[in-house]
């Protein structure tokens, strides 16, 4: 049998932490056959909260799961860590500005990206899901990269609930199965400037775009949609998207280490200058997934609707960038 893989979670107490450690541990992220150890990273005053979802965990009794842990220390948890799912964050607070929860989560990502750089395995698998997780992503890479150990192309941001939920939208609207829909894109920023590009969507050889064939509704139904979901769940739900969220870092990684068979997936992957977003920025890009890699499909065409969308969504990461430069060093 397989020896066990070490996935660290952070944010374990939280309420996405309750929707994913549970398929994590039934094998639907890291395969059937694969065995797992739990690493749980939460706050102080979160570690009793940790306790109960481990003893959850353990009455189960998943067969897959070989260990775990829960600490407050990150280097703790990300000792040898082969997968890293960083959930946890500093949610905005009443009265925050933007620019706070920014600076306020650098701290976090900062600690976290050394502590990543400097203990977990080498080919370190990172997805971050804490907002702004492309920001963060970015964050904890560059502080990684001091240790010259985890590759900057392993830290990856969260686009995939806004892919999920635009493939849902589109199945609707089309009247075609969601899972006949392939090559669907979402540029950019996880935040309501993010672009999901439908032009190349397909079912069944059939162009989607043709049988939607409506511009208007791209523009003012199908993008604010998308773009306002994870606002209209709270306005709903009283809560931020959950299992919606679980299920869609589940469907990051189970792709990016078991491969997406040649099927296009959005990840949010530090540019390597495609399509004109500059080097390093976590942008979400269409990839492909092979062996443990992903690669960013080229030589689409973008239309210059499409630019517009892609500029405005890069301008706000650039913005963040900008806004937590200092604490970069
Ligand atoms: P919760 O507030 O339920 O849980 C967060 C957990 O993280 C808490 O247990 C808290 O104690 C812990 N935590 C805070 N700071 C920590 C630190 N420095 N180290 C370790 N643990 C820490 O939030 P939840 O609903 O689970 O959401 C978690 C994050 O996901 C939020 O930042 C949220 O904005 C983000 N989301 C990202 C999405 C995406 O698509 N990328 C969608 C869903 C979600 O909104």
């Amino acid at each position: 049998s397989k020896a066990p893989v070490r996935v660290a979670v952070t944010g374990a107490a939280g309420q996405i932490g309750y929707s994913l450690l549970f398929r994590i541990a039934s094998g639907e992220m890291l395969g059937k056959d694969q065995p797992v150890i739990l690493q749980l990273l939460d706050l102080p005053q979160a570690q009793k909260a940790v306790k109960g979802v481990m003893m959850e965990l353990e009455d189960c009794a998943f067969p897959l799961l070989a260990g775990m842990i829960a600490t407050d220390d990150p280097n703790v948890a990300f000792k040898d860590a082969q997968v890293a799912l960083l959930v946890g964050a500093r949610p905005r607070g009443p009265g925050m500005e933007r620019k706070d929860l920014l600076t306020e989560n650098a701290k976090i990502f900062t600690v976290q990206g050394a502590a990543i750089g400097q203990y977990a395995a080498p080919d370190c698998k990172v997805l971050v899901v804490g907002n702004p997780c492309n920001t963060n992503a970015y964050i904890a890479m560059k502080t990684a990269e001091k240790y010259g150990r985890v590759p900057a192309k392993n830290f990856t941001g969260m686009l995939r609930l806004d892919h999920n939920r635009a493939l849902s939208q589109l199945a609707a609207k089309s009247g075609r199965a969601v899972s006949s829909l392939k090559s669907l894109v979402v540029w950019g920023n996880h935040s309501p400037t993010m672009y999901a590009d439908y032009r190349f969507v397909t079912s069944n050889g059939d162009a989607v775009k043709s049988l939607i064939n409506d511009e208007a509704w791209n523009r003012d139904v199908f993008l604010p949609t998308v773009g306002k979901r994870g606002a209209a769940i709270i306005e709903a739900r009283g809560l931020s998207s959950a299992a919606s969220a679980a299920n869609a870092a589940i469907d990051h990684i189970r792709d990016w280490v078991l491969g997406s068979n040649g099927e296009w997936v959005t990840m949010g992957v530090p540019s390597d200058g495609s399509y004109g977003i500059p080097e390093g920025i976590i942008y979400g890009f269409p990839v492909t997934t092979e062996n443990g890699e992903y690669k960013i499909i080229q030589g689409l065409d973008i239309d210059a609707f499409s630019r517009e969308r892609m500029t405005n969504t890069l301008n706000e990461l650039l913005e963040e960038r900008e806004g937590v430069k200092d604490l970069l060093g």
